[in-house]
């Protein structure tokens, strides 16, 4: 199979670490969405990454679709979404609230970058939401005391607030401050120091 995208996305990264833990062979194609997007379009007409081409041609798109594609290509006991409720949706919810935040802190980034005139209100707005986020998932963590969010096994959950965080840091450098976090901070730093995510990174480049 083929991931396309860059690894300084968080949802690409999400998709190539979770590749990397599960030890599912893949190609890579670092293809950005703005200079690359006509030879991403054929795979994939809305331009986005991550998309992924599997062996015989079909394509899935979308990180939170294409990691429910890979985990059934896993053993049930190795999936890292728990497959039984409640733990599921507790699980997926985390994940969900930092890929969301992972977009609007995107959605951000194009409006200050793209935007000859900046629109305060949704400046304001993405910026509020992201820190909203960012306030759920420190309580959540700081009344955890395992190793992982959900006990000591990594999960998709772990690896998507790692991403975003990441890249959250990355394209808006100083827009908020980590030390207010601590919970967070520490979840990034052992995650970041895993060999998967050392090796599934790419600094950050702003689109062109
Ligand atoms: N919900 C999507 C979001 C993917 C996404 O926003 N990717 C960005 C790259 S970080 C992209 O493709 N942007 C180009 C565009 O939306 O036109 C997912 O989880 O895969």
């Amino acid at each position: 199979m083929i991931l396309i995208g860059q690894y300084d996305s968080p949802f690409v990264r999400r998709v190539g670490v979770a590749l990397t833990l599960y030890d599912i062979p893949f190609e890579h194609r670092p293809w950005s969405t703005f200079g690359d997007a006509d030879r991403i379009r054929p795979y994939n007409p809305l331009t986005r990454v991550p998309t992924l081409v599997l062996a015989d041609g079909d394509v899935v798109v979308d990180s939170h679709a294409i990691l429910d594609y890979i985990d059934g290509l896993v053993l049930p006991e190795l999936r890292m979404f728990p497959i039984a409720e409640p733990a599921r949706h507790r699980a997926i919810k985390v994940a969900a609230l930092a890929m969301g935040m992972a977009e609007k802190a995107v959605s951000l980034f194009y409006e200050r970058q793209l935007h000859k005139d900046v629109s305060a209100l949704w400046d304001d707005r993405c910026r509020a939401q992201i820190g909203g986020v960012l306030d759920v998932l420190e309580a959540d963590r700081a009344a955890r005391t395992t190793d992982f969010w959900f006990g000591d096994r990594i999960g998709h959950a772990d690896i998507a607030v790692a991403a975003a965080l990441g890249h959250l840091n990355a394209s808006h450098a100083g827009l908020f401050d980590m030390a207010a976090f601590p919970a967070l901070k520490a979840h990034a730093e052992r995650l970041e120091a895993l060999p998967a995510f050392r090796r599934i990174y790419q600094p950050f480049i702003a689109p062109a």
